[in-house]
């Protein structure tokens, strides 16, 4: 069924919107790595501080990329495979909240009143109008899952005993982790930041909001990772050539990912003061436990996609995997959800060493957790947003994809460069580089009783990965914008848009896998427990109130008004 049209304009916003916000996101990654290298040796550059330039880039990347994609592919998988037409008032309040919010925290942080970064964690203090606007936009990204639930009910009700299709699983799954990540963090917001950048309360209790925001932080990446999870089970095998080779692994990483993404943020705070070893060590526990639905992933894709090569007459232990659509451009799309999972088996990897307690504290708070980061939510998330933009915006305005084989190429160049700088800022973190630190300005100057020339390869490896990824999204934005210019294609005008969706080989029914709401229980009351002693260790010993901070003054400013 074709999407009703204000869900395809509402769409179509959501999915532009934030990648013309992303040549903003893309040159201050860039920037980042010249500045990092020592490339560029200033505090700001047109005008634009190192800090300022850093919040821009994690923000927009990070949270209204990430979190626009996730609301746009929902609309669509939720209308597609339900075959149901969805409110489209509520998505218009959800994407007017959402983009006001967006440009209201645009605005504060390019005006430089919050240059606090993407995890804006106090005593950095920025603009109340930062903070609101956060709130608009994450108030906003909670309305389409309202106006989908009663169009789920009423499916349920006109299909009684049909499996929900798995696409409208993941979406689900996703929202719902977001939703139970989202209240913790917009207790900070609300009780804490806002008052305190209002100057109603003197300071804020650092150890609480960081505790806060990481019991939001660490669901939020699974938020991120979930519409991908979502291509990968429902398109990748599809594009492969085979069949999803485990119906039921899809539904349980899912259901798993709802139990587990909420109650282990602590491993973000194993070097924070004022919480015990004890409970950063359970919390530890459980982040290895997430590693399960991400490895049952693994196999279960992997062994899709031996099916279609097979199918297609791979042969051979090793040898099927000529077989797979690396360099076909008619499916373009391939590329960009393999590469993306030959990247997070990086990325995975490297959770598991930060997720290590005692390793942890090598590598925290060092270039080498940008370095994870950009294998995880800078590799298969990110490259699954570009793909599946491309994807919905062509089929949506019924244009075809201009440059098959450049769009193709684009996911190659990215892995290419995502890999050099994540390889430079593995060394470096291993070598103590900090992250977050405008290195040029001293460690990098031969003139800073600082200066570290061991730290050269590895910022100057990251440079060039990060140079390479700037060219990859260059092109990237060559294949959208040559699309959006080319004319209506008269064969795709008269066909229906609908994503590819896999057919399953193995279609187990596991009645435990059918029903959100036992996983929604044990998920909320494994937080409590997760959080509760924490928390209220955290209120009861106490901390002085901090006032407020900017990044560029070891002294204390009253309020950024
Ligand atoms: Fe993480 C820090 C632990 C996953 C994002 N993480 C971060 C930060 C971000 C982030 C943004 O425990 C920095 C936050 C900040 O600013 O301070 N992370 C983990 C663990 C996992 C993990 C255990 N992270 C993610 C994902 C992210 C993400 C996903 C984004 C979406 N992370 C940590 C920890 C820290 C941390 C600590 C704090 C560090 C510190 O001290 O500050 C796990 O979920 C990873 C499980 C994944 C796997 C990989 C499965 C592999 C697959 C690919 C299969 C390939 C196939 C193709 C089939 C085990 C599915 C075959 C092809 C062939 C060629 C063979």
């Amino acid at each position: 069924m074709e999407l009703q049209k204000s869900i395809k304009t509402i769409v179509l916003i959501e999915l532009l919107l934030p990648l013309v916000l992303f040549i903003f996101g893309a040159y201050h990654g860039v920037m980042q790595v010249l500045y990092q290298s020592g490339v560029v040796r200033a505090n700001s550059v047109a005008g634009i501080d190192y800090y300022q330039g850093l919040t821009a880039h994690g923000v927009i990347n990070a949270l209204v990329l990430t979190t626009m994609f996730a609301v746009a592919l929902g609309y669509v998988v939720v209308c597609q495979q339900l075959k149901s037409r969805v409110s489209a008032a509520g998505g218009w309040v959800s994407l007017g909240l959402m983009v006001v919010g967006a440009v209201l925290a645009a605005a504060m942080i390019f005006a430089g009143k919050a240059t606090v970064l993407y995890t804006f964690y106090p005593p950095l203090m920025a603009h109340p109008i930062f903070y609101i606007g956060l709130v608009l936009f994450v108030v906003g990204s909670w309305v389409p899952m309202w106006t989908w639930i009663p169009v789920y009910m009423q499916w349920r009700k006109a299909n009684p005993g049909q499996k929900t299709p798995l696409g409208v699983v993941g979406i689900f799954s996703a929202f719902i982790i977001w939703q139970m990540a989202t209240l913790p963090v917009a207790i900070e917001v609300l009780v804490q930041l806002i008052p305190w950048s209002m100057g109603w309360t003197a300071g804020v209790n650092v150890m609480l909001s960081r505790t806060l925001f990481w019991f939001f932080g660490h669901p939020l990446v699974y938020f991120w990772l979930m519409p991908t999870y979502v291509m990968y089970y429902t398109m990748l095998p599809k594009l492969g050539g085979g069949k999803l080779f485990s119906d039921f692994a899809g539904r349980f990483s899912f259901m798993s990912f709802i139990l587990l993404s909420c109650p282990l943020g602590l491993h973000h705070q194993f070097a924070d003061p004022g919480i015990s070893t004890s409970w950063k060590g359970i919390q530890g526990v459980l982040t290895l436990l997430i590693v399960i639905p991400s490895m049952l992933t693994a196999f279960t894709l992997a062994a899709s996609l031996e099916h279609g090569a097979r199918l297609k007459g791979g042969i051979g232990l090793f040898g099927w995997w000529k077989k797979l659509p690396f360099f076909n451009a008619d499916v373009w799309l391939f590329p960009y959800l393999f590469c993306g999972l030959v990247i997070f088996i990086f990325g995975g990897i490297t959770g598991v060493v930060n997720a290590s307690y005692s390793m942890n504290n090598v590598i925290h708070n060092t270039a080498w957790v940008p370095a994870h980061f950009h294998l995880t939510v800078g590799g298969p998330i990110f490259l699954g947003i570009l793909g599946g933009s491309l994807l919905m915006i062509t089929g949506l305005l019924k244009k075809p994809v201009a440059a098959p084989k450049l769009a193709m190429l684009v996911p190659y160049l990215w892995t290419i460069g995502v890999f050099i700088f994540s390889t430079g800022f593995f060394i470096g973190g291993l070598r103590g580089e900090p992250r977050r630190t405008n290195l040029g300005m001293t460690y990098l100057n031969p003139a800073s009783p600082s200066y570290r020339p061991d730290w050269f390869i590895s910022t100057h490896l990251g440079m060039i990965g990060g140079c390479i990824m700037g060219l990859a999204a260059l092109l990237y934005f060559v294949v959208v914008v040559r699309s959006l210019l080319a004319k209506t294609d008269a064969s795709l005008a008269n066909t229906i848009f609908a994503l590819p969706v896999s057919e399953p080989y193995h279609d187990e029914d596991v009645p435990a896998v059918r029903n959100f709401a036992p996983w929604v229980v044990v998920a909320v009351l494994l937080c409590a427990a997760a959080y509760y002693v924490p928390i209220h260790d955290i209120l009861v010993n106490g901390s002085a109130n901090a006032p407020g901070f900017s990044p560029n003054s070891p002294a204390a400013v009253d309020t950024v008004h």
